[in-house]
């Protein structure tokens, strides 16, 4: 009796023990490429009714529209229409900053709900004097307020997750958070090279937790763009980051100091994929930006190497429609994969960033995507990546889509900005 309650324990404990992240993530990923399934991928230039996509024409006008409603109905689900009567005020005064460096902007955009609005708050640096510049749009993870040691900046007051690192305490921003994550903002670069940096808190638009969408924008929102009624798991939070997204560029489309033809969107991990879906539905943002976006974002499903469809939707039950749950362990079962989600920016620029270290994130992955995007800029007569092997660390490929793999961790720095910039310089014609 008691050697089978020993044995009882011992099954038990392995998931009573408080995992670190890395443990958890080692528990039951794959990080063996011997172990990489063998699976055959959807083809992004042969319709549904199995014709074949030849003409840049055909794509614009068939295949494309198909193949976002493949990623609506099977990963994030849909979006709603851009909202009649979205106001945006000034949060606070536009002053210089950053010992004169930049001008700081905050605006607030109200956007109506049927019970009344939930408002973003942006801040955006621009270079002084301003007109017309380009940006990067990014959400942040803790707040604006972190993102750069400037006391001017409004301490969000919206809920996030607890974080000592971060000085967020009962899940709300205290004066500690100031500057947390100013090592991920490249400002000064971003300044220097003539761009503006546009950002705002995620949970602004939904707090990122399982039941989040009780507090966010999901709940209250209840009809598509179609004007078909809304479930809750019909979207996704993913979905409504990345709708939140689109009103921002609403915003910067009434803004002179902003180039509204240059606009960059731009994310890390979650918010990576975010930013790829923000850019496949909003066609506005004219170069997309995936840092590190992993399972979900730039990586194949397929491969299931590091993070899994069936991990992920465990993990976090709010990031994708309630379809995606059906290919946990499955995913040769859903009729689209990544490549295809890199394949929606065409013609326009995509870059899509590794870290090597950041194997939970499937950097292989994350690389084919990149590459198996190309036929669809092919058919723009534009180059993707052109080389058939992922490359090895610093050495940027390709073209209108562009990998690198940097040395390090799960991150945003320096290195990926000075891509990124060059990256955008030369699609905008800017050199430097
Ligand atoms: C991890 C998650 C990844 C990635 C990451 C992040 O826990 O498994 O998919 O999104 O969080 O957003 O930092």
């Amino acid at each position: 009796m008691k050697s089978l309650r020993l044995a009882m324990l011992a099954v038990a404990l392995p998931s009573l023990i408080l995992m670190n992240a890395d443990e958890a993530h080692s528990a039951d990923a794959n990080y063996d490429e011997s172990k990489v399934p063998h699976y055959t991928l959807p083809d992004p230039l042969t319709a549904n009714d199995g014709a074949k996509i030849t003409t840049a024409d055909q794509w614009t006008h068939k295949r494309r529209a198909e193949i976002l409603k493949l990623f609506e109905n099977n990963v994030y689900g849909q979006l709603p229409a851009k909202p009649a009567g979205l106001k945006f005020t000034e949060d606070a005064p536009t002053e210089n900053a950053l010992d004169g460096k930049a001008v700081r902007k905050q605006i607030a955009i109200h956007i109506p709900r049927e019970d009344g609005e939930t408002v973003m708050h942006v801040l955006m640096y621009l270079p002084v004097n301003s007109k017309s510049v380009p940006v990067f749009v990014a959400y942040n993870f803790y707040g604006n307020h972190t993102i750069a040691n400037d006391p001017g900046i409004l301490l969000s007051k919206a809920w996030m997750m607890d974080n000592d690192d971060k000085g967020v305490v009962n899940h709300h921003a205290t004066e500690e958070s100031r500057g947390t994550s100013s090592s991920r903002w490249d400002l000064d670069e971003i300044l220097k090279r003539g761009y503006g940096l546009v950002t705002i808190y995620y949970g602004d638009i939904e707090p990122d937790r399982a039941d989040g969408w009780k507090d966010g924008l999901r709940s209250r929102i209840h009809h598509d763009a179609d004007g078909k009624p809304l479930a809750i798991e019909d979207w996704s939070a993913i979905s409504a980051w990345a709708w939140g997204l689109g009103r921002v560029m609403d915003y910067l489309e009434t803004d002179p100091s902003v180039n509204a033809k240059q606009v960059v969107v731009m994310g890390h991990s979650r918010l990576g994929k975010t930013s790829l879906w923000a850019g496949a539905t909003d066609q506005r943002f004219a170069i997309v930006i995936s840092n590190d976006s992993g399972c979900g974002g730039a990586a194949l499903s397929r491969r299931a190497f590091g993070e899994t469809v069936k991990r992920i939707n465990t993990s976090f039950p709010h990031w994708f429609c309630k379809t995606f749950k059906n290919y946990n362990d499955n995913e040769d079962a859903c009729p689209v994969d990544q490549h295809e989600l890199i394949a929606l920016m065409a013609p326009r620029p995509v870059y899509v960033a590794s870290a090597h270290e950041d194997q939970w994130a499937d950097p292989k992955g994350e690389f084919l995507s990149a590459k198996l995007a190309g036929p669809v800029y092919a058919l723009f007569g534009e180059k993707g990546v052109d080389v058939d092997e992922q490359p090895p660390i610093h050495t940027p490929v390709g073209d209108f889509i562009r990998y690198h793999i940097r040395a390090g961790k799960h991150d945003v720095t320096d290195y990926d900005w000075e891509q990124y910039l060059n990256f955008a310089d030369r699609h905008f014609g800017r050199h430097h």
